[in-house]
């Protein structure tokens, strides 16, 4: 068991039971003519997150942790995408339309990829979800019990969306979930600021919140 310093309180976990999740790091979100800025976002806002994220999952590498990574998106056909979310709001470019990086958010082309900083290496686990949360219409759930896993350190964009929303259905299925908060980033700093503050008020009320350089010294 090794204690990792976090808020509300340090969290004792046991790395054979921990896995690092690193959401939706994809080239989509993070890079120029993908999803996220057809929606109007300024994307230099999420590259924060890059160094501490690799500097995490190296660490988790060498520590010979579970390291799954999620990627949002859908099929070709577009079958798996609620018409709701397609037809939301005024992007740009709407999901399945054709843009510099292949069609938006289709599984398969290069702007739903993971960025090149973060690939996953051979054997890590590539969870793709047609949701915001990594446990709808998934095998997320199966494979943290098949594996024994207890605690996720949780990495990835956007802080208040998918990291929120993963952390939110992770602690209700009973898993310990610690977000990473200079490994996760926002469209909006306000939000990202208030997405952390929210897992961790009332005692900590759906998880833990600690940094890169915490995880990494009790990975060490
Ligand atoms: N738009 C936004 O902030 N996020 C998403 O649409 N997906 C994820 O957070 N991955």
């Amino acid at each position: 068991m090794v204690t990792i310093d976090a808020e509300p309180q340090p969290i004792a976990v046991d790395l054979g039971r921990t896995a690092l999740v690193i959401i939706d790091m994809q080239r989509d979100f993070l890079e120029p003519g993908g999803f996220g800025e057809t929606l109007g976002n300024d994307i230099s806002l999420l590259e924060a997150a890059i160094a501490p994220c690799q500097a995490v999952l190296a660490a988790a590498r060498a520590a010979g942790m579970l390291v799954i990574h999620t990627r949002e998106g859908h099929r070709p056909d577009l079958s798996d995408a609620p018409k709701a979310k397609v037809e939301r709001g005024e992007p740009s470019l709407r999901i399945g339309a054709q843009g510099p990086m292949g069609r938006i958010l289709i599984r398969g082309e290069a702007g739903h990829d993971i960025i090149a900083a973060l690939r996953p290496a051979p054997g890590e686990p590539v969870i793709d979800k047609p949701g915001k949360g990594a446990f709808y219409q998934t095998d997320l759930e199966l494979m943290l019990r098949n594996r024994g896993v207890d605690t996720l350190l949780v990495c990835g964009v956007t802080t208040e969306v998918c990291v929120n929303t993963t952390i939110r259905e992770a602690n209700d299925r009973g898993y310990r979930c610690v977000a990473l908060s200079d490994c996760c980033a926002s469209y909006f700093p306000e939000f990202h600021e208030m997405g952390l503050r929210m897992i961790k008020a009332q005692g900590g009320i759906f998880g833990w919140v600690s940094s890169s350089g915490a995880a990494i010294a009790a990975m060490a």
